[in-house]
C-alpha cells in the first residue's frame, strides 16, 4: 500500500510520523511517478496540477479540518473521498483560545489595560453571564465543542449551524433565517465556520451591524469569512469594542494591513489550533485501515456543501 505525502516543507516531518504511525505503509514524498502509483494521497494545499498526478488514489487526506485550501472541489476524481481532520487535537486548543478571548472580554481586561496605562485605579462593574451571550457560529466538531466548554463555565452560550444541533446547555439556531436574531443578541461572537461559497464574506458590514453596541468578534476559521473593511468600520465608528483575529484573507498578514497596528484588534498567526503532526498521521492511518477493511470513516467532505 503506498501513501504519498505533499505538504511543502512540512512534508518529512509528515513522511516520518506516517512511517511511524502506519507501519505496514509505504509512504513516500510527492513525485510526479510516485503520485501516480499512490494508493492513498495526503495533501496541505495542493495546486490544482498535484491533485491531478493522483490518478488511481483511493482517497484524499487533508491535512487539515477546513478544506478550502483545495480549491474546487469538483475537479477531485469523482467516486475518490477527500477526508478532513476530525478534532486531532485541535478542539482542546480551540476551546483554550476562545475562552482566553471570552474571559478577556467578560472580565473587561482590555479596559483595564487602558486604565493601568493612565495609572488609573477603577474597579469595574461586574458582568452578568447569563446576559454575556456567546454565539458561536458553527457547532460542528470544533465549534460544538468551544460551545460545550463555555457553557460549562456559565455563560450563556448559543450556536448557528445550518442544521439544528442538541448540545446540552447551549441553545440551537440555524439557517440564514436565524441568523438575524442569533446576531442581533450575541454581545461575543466566535467563527468556526468553513469557508465555502456560502459562508464567504458572510461576516459584512450589515451582518457585524447586527450584533449589539460592544460586542467582540473573533476569527479563527478562515479570514475569507470576514470583509477586513466593514470590521475596521464598525471599530473605528465604536460600535464594536474589539476583535481576536488568527486568521486572514492573506496569510501571513501583510505588513501593511490595518489589523496589525490598531488599537482594539489583537492579532494571532493562525495558531488558534495546531495540526499535531503525530496525533494527525495517527488519525490517518487508523481510517486508511478502516478503509482497506471496507468501513466508514468520519470526516469525509461533502463535496455540495464544500466542508
Ligand atoms: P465542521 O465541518 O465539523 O463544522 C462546520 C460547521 O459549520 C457545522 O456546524 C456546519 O453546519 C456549519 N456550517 C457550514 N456551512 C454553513 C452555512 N452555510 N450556514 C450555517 N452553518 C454552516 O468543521 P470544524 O468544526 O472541524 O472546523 C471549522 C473550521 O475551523 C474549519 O473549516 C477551518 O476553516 C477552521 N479551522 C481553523 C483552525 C485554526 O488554527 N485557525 C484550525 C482548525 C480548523 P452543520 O453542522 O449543520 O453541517
Ligand atoms: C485547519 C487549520 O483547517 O489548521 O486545520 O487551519
Amino acid at each position: 500500500m503506498k501513501i504519498v505525502v505533499y505538504a511543502g516543507d512540512d512534508g518529512p516531518a509528515w513522511v516520518r510520523a506516517l512511517r511511524s504511525a502506519l507501519p505496514e505503509g509505504e509512504i513516500h514524498l510527492w513525485t510526479a511517478s510516485a503520485a501516480t502509483a499512490a494508493d492513498y494521497a495526503v495533501v496541505w494545499k495542493p495546486s490544482p496540477e498535484i491533485v491531478a498526478s493522483f490518478r488511481r488514489t483511493r482517497a484524499i487526506f487533508n491535512l487539515g479540518a477546513g478544506v478550502d485550501a483545495i480549491g474546487d472541489l469538483d475537479r477531485l476524481a469523482s467516486g475518490v473521498p477527500l477526508i478532513r481532520l476530525d478534532d486531532a487535537g485541535m478542539a482542546e486548543q480551540m476551546i483554550e483560545y476562545v475562552t482566553y478571548a471570552a474571559l478577556r472580554c467578560y472580565r473587561d481586561f482590555d479596559a483595564y489595560a487602558e486604565q493601568q496605562r493612565a495609572a488609573l485605579w477603577r474597579p469595574r462593574p461586574r458582568h452578568s453571564k447569563l446576559k454575556f451571550v456567546i454565539g458561536v457560529l458553527g457547532a460542528g466538531v470544533l465549534g460544538s465543542a468551544v460551545a460545550t466548554a463555555l457553557a460549562g463555565l456559565g455563560f450563556t452560550v448559543r450556536v448557528w449551524s445550518r442544521s439544528r444541533k442538541e448540545i446540552a446547555g447551549v441553545a440551537s439556531f440555524a439557517g440564514t433565517d436565524e441568523l438575524a436574531r442569533f446576531l442581533a443578541e450575541t454581545r461575543f461572537l466566535a467563527c468556526l465556520l468553513p469557508l465555502t461559497a456560502r459562508t464567504a464574506n458572510l461576516l459584512d458590514r450589515e451582518r457585524l451591524a447586527l450584533l449589539p453596541r460592544g460586542a467582540y468578534v473573533v476569527n479563527v476559521s478562515r479570514g475569507g469569512l470576514l470583509v477586513d473593511a466593514d470590521l475596521l468600520a464598525l471599530l473605528d465608528a465604536g460600535h464594536l469594542a474589539g476583535a481576536l483575529l488568527d486568521v486572514f484573507r492573506d496569510e501571513p498578514l501583510p505588513r501593511e494591513h490595518r489589523f496589525w497596528h490598531h488599537p482594539r484588534i489583537t492579532v494571532t498567526p493562525h495558531v488558534s489550533a495546531a495540526t499535531l503532526v503525530q496525533a494527525s498521521a495517527e488519525q490517518i492511518a487508523d481510517k486508511i485501515r478502516r478503509l482497506n477493511a471496507g468501513l466508514p470513516v468520519a470526516g469525509v467532505v461533502d463535496r455540495a456543501r464544500g466542508y
